[in-house]
């Protein structure tokens, strides 16, 4: 089966076909890449429905064009984390954040224009902003770098206190990889050893 069909198709759903049952080897060397981008004044948009899905529906026209495959993924109320592999020989990732977050922008601002303060130097240029201007960027190094990343994106609800098991938080990957067998659905009920060591941005 291809990786591509299965893989990349929903960012926050289990949408994995029933017969896909072998395991995958989702890290590439040289193309995977861990990030965190967090939200303008850490303001908590992502807590409707509508907002989270506006997310995901730009991300996935943002694919259309600049193909990247989503390895993991989780959304927090004010920021994310998720995994990426670019196409072999790309490695512009940049291009790509940077369309997400305009076209997101341009889309939530036609309706929470009022709830988006901008900062002085930005008010005075008429911007307004949805994101940090800066985000986390790391490149995985290996598989044991990818699956340390992967758990830390996927124990992050609890980390961040939303709930007390990573099964409970809807809008990551997780679910996906508990059917393929990667977790228990249990997993992350206590934490796990070392996960938080590293600096990951958030
Ligand atoms: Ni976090």
């Amino acid at each position: 089966m291809d990786q591509e069909e299965t893989v990349g198709i929903a960012i926050a759903q289990p949408t994995l076909r029933e017969n896909m049952s072998h395991y995958h080897r989702f890290y590439q060397p040289q193309s995977t890449y861990f990030f965190t981008v967090v939200t303008f004044r850490r303001q908590k948009i992502f807590v409707n429905e509508d907002v989270k899905d506006l997310l995901k529906e730009v991300i996935q026209k943002v694919r259309v064009n600049w193909p990247f495959q989503i390895e993991g993924f989780v959304l927090l109320p004010e920021h994310l984390h998720t995994i990426w592999s670019l196409p072999e020989g790309d490695s512009n990732f940049s291009e790509r954040w940077k369309l997400i977050k305009a076209n997101f922008t341009r889309e939530y601002l036609k309706k929470n224009d009022e709830l988006v303060r901008p900062s002085n130097s930005r008010m005075r240029k008429g911007e307004r902003t949805v994101w940090q201007r800066r985000y986390w960027e790391h490149l995985i190094r290996d598989e044991s770098d990818f699956n340390h990343h992967l758990n830390y994106l996927h124990y992050n609800p609890v980390k961040h206190g939303l709930v007390t098991n990573p099964k409970d938080w809807p809008w990551s990957t997780f679910q996906r990889y508990v059917k393929l067998n990667w977790y228990e659905s249990e997993w992350g009920a206590s934490e796990p050893n070392g996960l938080m060591k590293t600096c990951m941005g958030e």
